[in-house]
C-alpha cells in the first residue's frame, strides 16, 4: 500500500497539524520568504508560507469574507480601500462584490505570491486584474507612510507575526495606518487564534489602542487555522461608533458562503466569554 506523505504544520512549537498530500506542486525561496504548495487529500491545494497554512482552496471563503464584508458593512460610506498583505487576492475578490468601492488597491510586499496565485490559485486570484483594483508590490509598512488621509478602509491581511509580518502589528505600523485612514476611518487585522498566549493577544489590542478609541474583536471558525478558531479586529476614532449597514450587506449577501445577515449583524456580541476575559472586555 501507498504511503501518504505529509506536510507538518508547527504552530508555535507546541502543536503539529499533519495534512496528507498527493504532492507538491511547487517550492521557492523569494526575496522574503519561502513558499510552497501542496495538492491536500483534504482541503485541495494549499499556499504555505514559511511552513504556515496561509489558504487552501477549500476553505479560504471563510477567512476572506471574515476580513473584507465585515469592515465594509460597518464603515458608513466606504468608497476606497487598501488591503495590505493578501496578495493570494482572496481579500481584493469579496470586496470587488461591493459596488460601493471606487478604488480598491492592493499592496503586498512579495511579487511571487502574487504571481503563484494567479497561476495555481485562479478561483481566489481571479479579481486581481479587475478595472476597480491596483496592485503595487511593495512593502506595505513604506506604502503606508507615503499615503496620508487616503482610505476608508485598510485591511491588514497579513501572515502571522514572525518574519516579513512582524512590523504590521506594532503600535509604530498603527499609528501610520491611523494617519493613512480618512476621517472616521476603519482598519481591520487578521489578530491570530484566540487560543492563543494572552499576553500576546492583548499585545495586540494595546497596540491597536494606541490609535484607535474604539476597538471591537470578532471570531469565525477556518478549519485549516491552527487551534480552531480565528479572530479578526476592526478599530476606528469614529465618535459614532460601528454601526451595521444592512442594506449594504444584503445587496451581496446571496452571494457569500459563510457569513450570514444576522451573524453580520451581531457579530461583535458573539464573542465567546473567554476570549473576552482574556482580552479584558467589558
Ligand atoms: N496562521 C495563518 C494566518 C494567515 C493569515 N493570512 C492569510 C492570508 C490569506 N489571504
Amino acid at each position: 500500500m501507498q504511503q501518504n506523505k505529509w506536510f507538518i504544520e508547527e504552530d508555535n512549537k507546541e502543536l503539529r497539524f499533519g495534512y496528507a498530500t498527493e504532492n507538491k506542486i511547487f517550492s521557492a525561496e523569494s526575496e522574503f520568504q519561502k513558499i510552497e504548495i501542496f495538492e491536500t487529500k483534504a482541503y485541495g491545494r494549499m499556499l504555505v508560507i514559511d511552513g504556515c497554512v496561509m489558504t487552501t482552496e477549500k476553505d479560504e471563503f471563510v477567512y476572506h469574507e471574515m476580513i473584507s464584508h465585515i469592515p465594509t458593512c460597518y464603515h458608513k460610506d466606504p468608497k476606497s480601500v487598501l488591503v495590505i498583505g493578501g496578495g493570494d487576492g482572496g481579500t481584493v475578490r469579496e470586496l470587488v462584490k461591493h459596488e460601493c468601492f471606487e478604488e480598491i488597491t492592493l499592496c503586498e510586499i512579495d511579487g511571487m505570491v502574487v504571481d503563484v496565485s494567479k497561476e495555481f490559485f485562479p478561483t481566489i486570484a481571479k479579481e486581481l486584474n479587475h478595472p476597480k483594483v491596483k496592485v503595487c508590490i511593495e512593502d506595505g509598512i513604506k506604502f503606508i507612510q507615503e499615503n496620508k488621509n487616503s482610505y476608508d478602509i485598510i485591511i491588514i491581511d497579513s501572515t502571522d507575526p514572525i518574519g516579513p509580518g512582524e512590523g504590521l502589528f506594532t503600535n509604530d505600523f498603527y499609528k501610520d495606518v491611523k494617519a493613512a485612514l480618512k476621517t472616521d476611518g476603519l482598519v481591520c487585522i487578521q489578530s491570530e487564534s484566540p487560543w492563543y498566549k494572552k499576553e500576546f493577544l492583548q499585545k495586540i489590542t494595546s497596540n491597536l489602542s494606541s490609535a484607535f478609541k474604539t476597538i471591537r474583536p470578532y471570531v469565525g471558525s477556518v478549519a485549516t487555522y491552527p487551534r480552531g478558531l480565528w479572530s479578526w479586529t476592526l478599530a476606528t476614532n469614529d465618535k459614532q461608533g460601528l454601526n451595521f449597514a444592512e442594506e449594504r450587506f444584503s445587496k451581496i449577501s446571496k452571494n457569500l458562503n459563510y457569513l450570514t445577515f444576522t451573524q453580520a449583524k451581531y457579530i461583535f456580541d458573539i464573542i465567546p466569554p473567554f476570549y473576552r476575559k482574556k482580552l479584558n472586555l467589558k
